[in-house]
């Protein structure tokens, strides 16, 4: 399969990030996409082709029109405050605040653009959030052209962003972006299937509502686990959306048994739905030595999640979304790619 990869990625770097009390580096580095690309090459997956360059008219059919206009000015109005560092908020509209009044300020904006301190921007985060915004859609044509797959290389990441908020590295939807661009294109059904680590927020808030988009994600359970206040497995849809979003939060420690089982019954649930096309929400932060997260997967589990989504039969666009600071994430995201093409036993 085709790889659609754009270097302009890097240029998202140098952020830090709060956890566990105190200021570190991110861990949603550069490297990570070089890990994959890496692999990608030494294992001849396919070509890797660079993004064209898309209009924002698709990121506006899922993300609110003012949200995403915001986004290229932050660096600019930071900057221009005279502020230095990596541009995030801290101050956001929770309950007993006012979410509907936009204050003037940039830290306020971010603030209130955030549902966390998480997705920070620096002098290039911008340009890559675009690059990986073109990447998913680039990757989503091909797919629509009548390729059986293809590897949409996101960075940042997507799944954590809603409609008018960022947060957890993310800021543009990439796989709600691609899920609805196949809908404009013609597709009467699509299902993103979400195997990262953490719960897509993001994804289900945009999708709950409506029953032409089936939203499955398997995670950590928000009771323990980031993001903490979506993804409990009562969450079913809501209106029109009634039975079309489904949750298997799993408890730390969860291995390749209990995770698969959840895997079989989620493509059991996604078959019966019966798509025109799924999207893979590609996360392998599920991996048993990644840094922030608390599943088991090894190495040779991420094969059989590719063989098991192959066995759906349907065109399948992989978006990449979280795994974290080891070298192992390339191995591992691409396992699930050669395992969907059936080149690696499962
Ligand atoms: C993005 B993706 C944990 C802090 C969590 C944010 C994690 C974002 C993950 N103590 N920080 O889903 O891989
Ligand atoms: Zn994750």
């Amino acid at each position: 399969m085709k790889t659609i990869f754009s270097p302009l990625h890097a240029g998202h770097a140098g952020q830090v990030e709060l956890i566990a009390g105190a200021i570190v580096p991110g861990f949603e580095l550069p490297s990570r996409a070089e890990y994959i690309r890496g692999r990608v090459e030494s294992e001849r997956l396919g070509p890797i082709l660079l993004p064209a360059e898309h209009e924002l008219t698709a990121a506006k059919r899922v993300h609110r029109a003012d949200y995403i206009d915001f986004l290229p000015t932050v660096w600019p109005q930071w900057e221009k405050s005279g502020r230095s560092g990596c541009a995030f908020g801290f101050t956001w509209p929770t309950r007993g605040l006012r979410g509907d009044v936009k204050p003037r300020s940039i830290e306020a904006q971010l603030g209130f653009y955030s549902f966390d301190a998480g997705a920070t921007f620096m002098k290039g985060t911008w340009e890559a959030i675009k690059s990986s915004y073109d990447v998913a859609l680039t990757a989503a044509g091909l797919v629509q052209g009548g390729e059986r797959s293809a590897f949409a290389l996101c960075r940042p990441p997507g799944h954590h962003a809603g409609a008018a908020f960022m947060g957890g590295y993310c800021f543009i939807n990439n796989a709600a972006v691609a899920a609805q661009w196949f809908r404009d294109q013609g597709a009467k059904k699509v299902s993103i299937l979400d195997v990262d680590y953490h719960h897509g927020n993001g994804t289900q808030e945009i999708f709950y509502e409506r029953a032409d988009v089936q939203v499955i994600n398997l995670h950590g359970d928000p009771m323990t686990e980031y993001p903490f206040f979506l993804g409990h497995a009562d969450e079913r849809g809501a209106g029109e959306g009634d039975g079309f979003n489904i949750n298997y939060p799993m408890p730390f420690g969860t291995a390749w048994d209990a995770w698969g089982s959840a895997l079989d019954d989620a493509c059991a649930r996604l078959a019966a739905y019966a798509p025109d096309v799924v999207v893979v929400s590609l996360g392998v932060d599920t991996f048993e030595k990644d840094p922030i997260s608390k599943f088991k997967l090894k190495t040779e589990d991420y094969p059989k999640i590719g063989a098991r989504i192959a066995k759906l039969g349907l065109p399948t666009l992989f978006v990449m979304e979280g795994g974290y600071a080891v070298e192992e994430i390339g191995i591992n995201a691409v396992g699930v790619l050669t395992g969907f093409e059936g080149r690696r036993d499962p």
